[in-house]
């Protein structure tokens, strides 16, 4: 079966403690307080891979840890940070904790820290003072950030299946690919979309079943709004109706205004219209019904009998032309998206991350340096890009180890930028 949530519990790691030690020196029993800090826990970190398409793995996680920060050394050193854990997931994700929602992932290389490491306690050579030469006090790390968050995909298929309750979705689903969903004769069967796989003369595309929509489902009725935002992530949508309507163009009509009415217009998907279970009316109430419907659609309408096995291949046949658009045209966005993001930048020099007086970071490197020298700081595009060569050089990492937070200033040579 299709998965799109998981639940799992996050720890961002311990910080290290700060250590209480004092200089050994020649001819003295004691020397001075030299105990360092200890280094910071590792965050939990969400990080969108385009290579990764469901959740699935992280349905038997329980916990996903990271690294504790290390207890301060002597000599005044700092413990080492703990390393991160990045938690890969696919575009689309969003992240829940409660009802809240923490994270909406959405761009390949996106991150969100969503559990910080705990800060590393202070050593003792940290409280020397004129009054306290030998203090012994050294702080304890602070735990890191711990919660429970639900991972949801928001659906990704080609071909979604909208109509009023009981039209008969789920029983074409069945009919067309290997999925086998629950089919009865009665509304709100289907409460979770089922995903299966077409195969039709050498292609392949995937199929969702929606829930039945019903009046004022934009609003939220029925769980409506809900089920909407799974249509969100479905290219083309099959409009189903059923033969024995009352009024097959009120019904058209009911769906359509849902689907306008949405955050986003998904009236305009492109649809094909099929009339469903045509088996169970007189084929002169069939045809009727095609005829109100492409006169009002002005398009061709699809007549089947799911059960009976009828009218499937010319449906499929007109499908097969219209979801092979759908992705050329998801591929043109994609590649317009991934013009800013460079995919992989060699940077074997090395940088290093000062915290200056004033609290901002400053990244000191040739390399990165000479990036943020070629940087147009007024282009947000520019800015994004910078941004993505951080990332993957791990300078942003870098950054986020030393404690840097949305908000906070980064330096790099004689620019100054606000870090996201
Ligand atoms: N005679 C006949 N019955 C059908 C056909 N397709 C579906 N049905 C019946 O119609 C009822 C509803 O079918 P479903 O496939 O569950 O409908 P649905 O649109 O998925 O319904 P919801 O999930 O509740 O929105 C079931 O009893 C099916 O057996 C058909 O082509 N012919
Ligand atoms: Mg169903």
């Amino acid at each position: 079966m299709f998965s799109d949530t998981a639940t799992i519990e996050i720890r961002a790691g311990k910080g290290g403690n700060g250590r209480s030690s004092f200089r050994h020196e020649k001819y003295r029993a004691m020397g001075g307080p030299d105990g360092g800090d200890g280094g910071h826990g590792g965050n939990v970190v969400f990080r969108v891979d385009h290579n990764a398409n469901t959740l699935s793995s992280y349905r038997t996680a329980r916990l996903i840890a990271a690294e504790d920060g290390m207890v301060g050394g002597g000599n005044q050193s700092r413990g080492h940070a703990g390393a991160d854990v990045i938690i890969n997931v696919p575009e689309g994700t969003m992240v829940w904790c409660d009802e809240e929602l923490l994270a909406d992932l959405t761009v390949n290389g996106q991150e969100a820290i969503l559990a910080k490491g705990g800060r590393g306690g202070f050593g003792n050579a940290h409280f020397v003072s004129s009054v306290r030469q030998a203090p012994r006090t050294a702080e304890l790390g602070e735990p890191g950030e711990s919660l429970k968050v639900r991972l949801e995909l928001k659906m990704v298929a080609d071909v979604g299946l909208v109509g009023l309750p009981n039209a008969g979705k789920s029983t074409l689903l069945s009919v067309v690919t290997n999925a086998k969903p629950a089919i009865a004769d009665y509304a709100f069967t289907t409460l979770i979309p089922n995903l299966g796989v077409v195969e039709h003369r050498d292609f392949a595309f995937l199929m969702a079943d929606i829930p039945g929509l019903i009046e004022g489902a934009s609003e939220g009725k029925g769980l409506g709004d809900e089920f909407l935002r799974h249509v969100e992530r479905t290219a083309v949508l099959f409009h189903m109706i059923e033969a024995a309507s009352n009024d097959a163009v009120r019904d058209y009509k009911v769906i359509q205004k849902e689907l306008a009415s949405y955050v986003v217009d998904l009236s305009t998907r492109p649809q094909l219209i099929v009339i469903t279970k045509a088996d169970t009316v007189e084929p002169a109430t069939v045809e009727a019904a095609r005829k109100a419907l492409e006169k009002h659609t002005k398009q061709k309408v699809y007549v089947i009998s799911a059960q009976a096995h009828q009218g499937l291949e010319p449906l499929l046949d007109a499908a097969v032309p219209v979801v092979k658009a759908a992705r050329d045209e998801h591929a043109r966005l994609q590649a317009e998206k991934d013009a800013v993001v460079i995919t992989e930048i060699a940077m074997p020099d090395m940088w290093h991350v000062e915290i200056e007086e004033d609290g901002n970071y400053r990244v000191i490197g040739e390399r990165i340096q000479g990036f943020a020298l070629r940087t147009n700081f007024e282009s947000d595009e520019g800015v994004e890009r910078l941004r993505d060569i951080m990332r993957k050089t791990g300078v942003a990492r870098g950054l986020r180890r030393q404690g840097c937070k949305p908000g906070d200033k980064v330096s790099i040579g004689d620019s100054t930028f606000e870090w996201l």
